[in-house]
C-alpha cells in the first residue's frame, strides 16, 4: 500500500504526528504537497479538498489517502494506521486507550495554537500579541503542567517504558514530537520544568535514537521548526513567567 499524506508543505504541524510513525515503520508514502510532478504539490492538495466527488471530504489537513479511503483528523488517521504499522494493541480496550491519549494531545495542540493565536486564526500574531501574552502566561503556569503531569503519570503507570506499557505505539511518537515542539517554542520553561517529567524525557531520547527516526531527523524530509506551524518561538511569550 502506498499511502498519500496531505499536509501543508511549509511546516511540520499536525502532519508530523503522521510522518513519524510512517517513517519509523519504513512505510511507503508520498508527502503530496511537498512533491512536484503530475498530481502532486500544494495545488493538488487544494484541488483534492475542493473535489465535490469525494464522498467523505476532509475539513482540513492532515488527511491520508489509503487506496479508496480518505481519512481526516490526526487522531483518526493514527487510529487507522496503528494496526497497519504494528503500532497499536490488538485488543479493543488498548486501541481505545491509545486513541483517547491521542485525542488528549489534540486538545493540548489546540491550546498550544492559542499561545500565538488566542483571538482569531485569521489575524496575524502581532495583531493579537497582548492577548497572547496573557493567554501564554496562564497556559505555561496552569495548563502545560496539567497535561505533562498527566502524560508522565500515564507513562509511569504503564510500567514498560512506553505510553501503553511494554509495546511501542504511535502515542510514543506523539510524545516525542510534543517534547520536541515544546522545547522549540518554550525553551526557557522546558529547561526549568523538564526534570519533573523524567519518564517523558527518557521516552523522547529513546524515540530519537531509533535508527529510522534518527535518519529521518537528519534528512531534508524533516522540515525545521519555523514561525508558521503550531510550535512557534516568540521569546516575549516566555518572559513574563
Ligand atoms: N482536529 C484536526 C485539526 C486540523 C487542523 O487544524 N489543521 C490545520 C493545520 S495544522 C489547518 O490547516 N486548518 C485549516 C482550518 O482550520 O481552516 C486534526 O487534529 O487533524
Amino acid at each position: 500500500m502506498r499511502y498519500e499524506l496531505y499536509y501543508h508543505a511549509a511546516n511540520q504541524g499536525r502532519g508530523e504526528f503522521i510522518r513519524l510513525p510512517l517513517e519509523d515503520a519504513g512505510a511507503d508514502y508520498v508527502d503530496v504537497a511537498r512533491e512536484t510532478g503530475s498530481g502532486l504539490g500544494a495545488e493538488a492538495m487544494l484541488r483534492f479538498m475542493k473535489d465535490v466527488g469525494i464522498e467523505h471530504p476532509p475539513f482540513a489537513p492532515p488527511f491520508l489517502k489509503a487506496g479508496k479511503l480518505v481519512i481526516g483528523q490526526t487522531a483518526n488517521i493514527l487510529l487507522y494506521l496503528g494496526p497497519k504499522l504494528g503500532l497499536e494493541p490488538k485488543a479493543e480496550a488498548g486501541r481505545l486507550w491509545a486513541h483517547q491519549l491521542q485525542l488528549t494531545v489534540s486538545d493540548l495542540l489546540q491550546e498550544i495554537q492559542g499561545t500565538h493565536h488566542p483571538v482569531a486564526h485569521g489575524l496575524y500574531y502581532d495583531d493579537q500579541k497582548p492577548e497572547a501574552l496573557v493567554y501564554t502566561k496562564h497556559f505555561l503556569a496552569e495548563r502545560l503542567p496539567k497535561f505533562l503531569g498527566y502524560f508522565e503519570r500515564v507513562l509511569g503507570g504503564a510500567k514498560g517504558g512506553h505510553m501503553l506499557g511494554r509495546s511501542l505505539s504511535y502515542v510514543d511518537f506523539t510524545m516525542f514530537q510534543l517534547l520536541e515542539g515544546l522545547r522549540f517554542s518554550f525553551p526557557r520553561t522546558m529547561r526549568r520544568v523538564e526534570a519533573g517529567y523524567p519518564g517523558l524525557v527518557v521516552l523522547h531520547e529513546r524515540i530519537a535514537a531509533r535508527p529510522r527516526i534518527a535518519a529521518y531527523l537528519k534528512s531534508p524530509r524533516r522540515i525545521p521548526f519555523n514561525d508558521r506551524g503550531i510550535f512557534r518561538h516568540y521569546p516575549e511569550l516566555e518572559e513574563q513567567g
